[in-house]
């Protein structure tokens, strides 16, 4: 068994952490978004694949006989590779997902189908956005200089950012729930924009804006192949074991 570990989440380094301890072979894969990734108990590959071709190719090269996909529930290119390489290589593939964030009493959401729809979705009159997105897709939100944005990414920006007001912060999370609230109240933001990305490392901010009764904008995921799903690791071992009987 020579196992891929689609990676870039907490729940994906969780894993990996659970694949050294019980002796599972297994390559674990970055992007390469960020500067200098988290390091990881595992062999690990760094870059694109090259598609889906590049990705049915490096399957066969590095004789890989199972397939984890414990990307985020945004890096939907990926998990729509990852599905089609694995069905032309006949390899088992698993989506290792976490639940989507549901609101509670005292949470001001409002729910957007895509990223692109929640520049509209602010108000006209200038406001002060904690942009929680990451780097990607901060272009999004030009239609909308006139608001102040807090955007907090992983490593400095290279290029110019495209919009005329903004507060650059460092941080990689998983973040806190004191740390986010303070940060909200330091640049008294009046606005929230996330992804529901689910999961513990982001979910910080979403408590902090309902403990300060601010409004958030949330996209919701993008659609993701069908295929088999774990909720946790525990059923990736599982899944594991019920399909030894490749590559043993
Ligand atoms: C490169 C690996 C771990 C994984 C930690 C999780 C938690 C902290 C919260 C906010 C939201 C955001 C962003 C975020 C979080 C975890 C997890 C998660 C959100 C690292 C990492 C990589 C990335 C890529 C990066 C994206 C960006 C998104 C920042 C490492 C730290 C906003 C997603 O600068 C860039 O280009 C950043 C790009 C993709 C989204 C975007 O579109 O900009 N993640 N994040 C992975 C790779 O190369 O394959 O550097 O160590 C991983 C983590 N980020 O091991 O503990 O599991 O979700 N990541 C979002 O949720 O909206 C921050 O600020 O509140
Ligand atoms: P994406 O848009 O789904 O994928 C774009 C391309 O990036 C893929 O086609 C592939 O390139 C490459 N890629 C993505 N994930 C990869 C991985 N783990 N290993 C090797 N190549 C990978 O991806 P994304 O949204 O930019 O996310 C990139 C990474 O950041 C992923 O590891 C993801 O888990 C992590 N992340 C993303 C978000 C987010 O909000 N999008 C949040 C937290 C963490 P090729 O086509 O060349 O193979």
């Amino acid at each position: 068994m020579r196992v891929l570990l689609l990676g870039g989440t907490t729940e994906a380094s969780r894993l990996a952490a659970r694949f050294a301890d019980h002796g599972v072979e297994a390559v674990f894969s970055y992007a390469g978004r960020t500067n200098a990734p988290v390091a990881q108990p595992l062999a690990t590959r760094v870059g694109g694949f090259g598609g889906v071709a590049g990705l049915v190719a490096y399957l066969a090269q590095d004789r890989i006989t199972h397939v984890v996909d414990a990307t985020h529930p945004f890096a939907a290119g990926m998990s729509h590779n990852a599905h089609a390489a694995c069905a032309q290589a006949s390899l088992p593939l698993i989506r290792l997902e976490r639940p989507a964030w549901q609101a509670q009493a005292g949470d001001h959401w409002t729910l957007l189908p895509h990223l692109e729809d929640i520049p509209a979705a602010l108000p006209d009159a200038p406001a002060r956005v904690f942009l929680a997105i990451g780097k990607q897709q901060i272009g999004l939100f030009a239609a909308k200089p006139q608001h102040h944005y807090l955007l907090r990414l992983v490593d400095q920006p290279e290029a110019a950012l495209p919009l005329p007001d903004t507060k650059v912060i460092l941080a990689r999370g998983p973040f806190d729930l004191a740390g986010d609230i303070a940060l909200m109240r330091e640049h008294a933001i009046t606005h929230v924009v996330a992804k529901n990305a689910g999961g513990i490392g982001a979910r910080a901010k979403l408590d902090a804006a309902r403990a300060l009764g601010l409004p958030v904008l949330m996209a919701q995921r993008p659609a993701l192949p069908r295929g088999t799903i774990a909720r946790n690791g525990a059923e990736v071992m599982t899944w594991l074991g019920h399909n030894t009987d490749r590559g043993v």
